[in-house]
C-alpha cells in the first residue's frame, strides 16, 4: 500500500513537471465537416499555437458543429463557454448588416477582389466585433458561390416554387428574389435536406457540394461566382486580454499563417471540387447568358438593398474597395 501511494507520488510530480506550469485547453467549435479546409486550416492553426507556446496552450478543434452548431458558436465564444471559434461571417448578417460586405452579388468574385475587400472591411469588421467582447484572429475565404439545383434551369423562370437552402440573410433574399422558397440550413444538415426533399437546391461552393456529397440528390451546378464568403476565427476578448504578450504573438504569427494557408487551400479546393461533382456525376456548367443577366439585375437590387441597411460604415467598405481597382 505504502509503496504504490509512494509511486502515485512520484508520477504526479513527474507530470506536474512535464507539464507547463499555466497548461490550458482551449476548445474551438467549428461549423463545416472535419475534412474541409477551413477545419483543416483550424487544426493546423491549432498545432502552431500548441507548439509555439510550448504546449501552454492547446487548441482542440470540434468540427461538423460536434461541439455547438454553427448558428450557436458566437455566442458560445461571446459569453465565454469557450474561448475561441469559427463562423461563417455573414451568417451574422441578422444582427448587423455589415457582417454581410462578403455576401454582396457580385461586388468580389475573384479570390484576389475577395482579398481586396476584406482589406477594404477588416478594421470596420474588427471594430464591430471588439464592441461584442469578440476579437479578430483571422478570416479565410470560401470558393466563388454558384447555384446547385436538382433538375436543369436555364433562367429565373425556371426557378419558381423551387426549395432553397439559405444560409445567411443574402442567400434568403436571393430566393425570394428569383421566387424560390427559402428554407435555412446549417451545412452540417444538407445531405439529408436533399435526400429527403426539404430542400432542392442552394447557392454555395463547389466545397461544400463536394463535401456533402450532394451529387447523391442535386444534378446541377452553375458556376455564377455570385461573392466568395469568409469564415472567421475569433476569441473571446477576456480570454485574450488574459493571455501575456508572448502568447498573444504566437497566436497573432499563428493566424496569419493560416489565413494565408486557409486562402491558398481554398484556390486549390475550388478547381478538385468541382471536378469531384463532375466524378459524382454532376453537371458543372457556366449559368446560360440570360440567367447570369437576370442574376447581375437582382444583384444590382441587393447591393442596394445592403447599401442602405449598412449605412455610411457599408459606403465606406464599397468606396475603399473600389479605390483598390
Ligand atoms: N459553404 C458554406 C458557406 C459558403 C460555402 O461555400 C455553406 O454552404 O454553408
Amino acid at each position: 500500500m505504502k509503496n504504490i501511494s509512494k509511486l502515485a507520488a512520484t508520477l504526479a510530480v513527474t507530470t506536474a513537471m512535464a507539464t507547463p506550469a499555466l497548461a490550458e485547453t482551449w476548445d474551438m467549435p467549428m461549423a463545416y465537416s472535419g475534412s474541409n479546409f477551413h477545419s483543416v486550416t483550424g487544426a493546423e492553426f491549432g498545432k502552431c499555437v500548441t507548439t509555439g507556446t510550448g504546449g501552454a496552450i492547446e487548441i482542440v478543434t470540434h468540427p461538423s458543429g460536434s461541439l455547438f452548431k454553427g448558428a450557436d458558436i458566437k455566442r458560445a465564444v461571446q459569453t465565454g463557454q469557450v474561448n475561441i471559434g469559427e463562423r461563417l461571417l455573414s451568417g451574422h448578417q441578422n444582427e448587423n448588416a455589415l457582417f454581410g460586405f462578403d455576401s454582396v452579388p457580385f461586388l468580389a468574385t475573384s479570390f484576389d477582389d475577395a482579398d481586396k475587400l476584406w482589406e477594404a472591411a477588416k478594421p470596420t469588421i474588427e471594430k464591430v466585433l471588439a464592441e461584442q467582447n469578440l476579437t479578430l484572429l483571422y478570416a479565410v475565404p470560401w470558393p466563388p458561390q454558384g447555384l446547385y439545383f436538382r433538375d436543369e434551369v436555364n433562367s429565373v423562370a425556371d426557378m419558381k416554387g423551387i426549395k432553397f437552402r439559405s444560409y445567411n440573410n443574402a442567400t434568403s433574399r436571393l430566393a425570394e428574389l428569383t421566387g424560390m422558397l427559402p428554407v435555412t440550413i446549417e451545412a452540417a444538415e444538407i445531405s439529408q435536406a436533399f435526400a429527403t426533399g426539404v430542400a432542392d437546391s442552394m447557392v454555395s461552393s463547389g466545397a461544400t457540394g463536394y463535401d456533402r456529397k450532394v451529387w447523391e440528390s442535386l444534378n446541377y451546378f452553375y458556376e455564377v461566382d455570385a461573392w466568395l464568403p469568409r469564415n472567421y476565427v475569433f476569441v473571446n476578448t477576456d480570454s485574450w486580454n488574459g493571455l501575456d504578450e508572448a502568447t498573444q504573438n504566437v497566436m497573432r504569427g499563428c493566424a496569419q499563417m493560416a489565413e494565408y494557408a486557409g486562402t491558398w487551400r481554398s484556390k486549390e479546393y475550388t478547381g478538385f471540387t468541382l471536378q469531384g461533382l463532375r466524378d459524382g456525376g454532376m453537371t458543372v456548367a457556366p449559368a446560360s447568358d440570360t440567367m447570369k443577366g437576370e442574376l447581375q439585375t437582382i444583384g444590382e437590387t441587393m447591393t442596394t438593398e445592403w447599401l442602405e441597411a449598412a449605412g455610411a460604415d457599408g459606403a465606406a467598405i464599397v468606396d475603399a474597395f473600389k479605390g483598390m481597382q
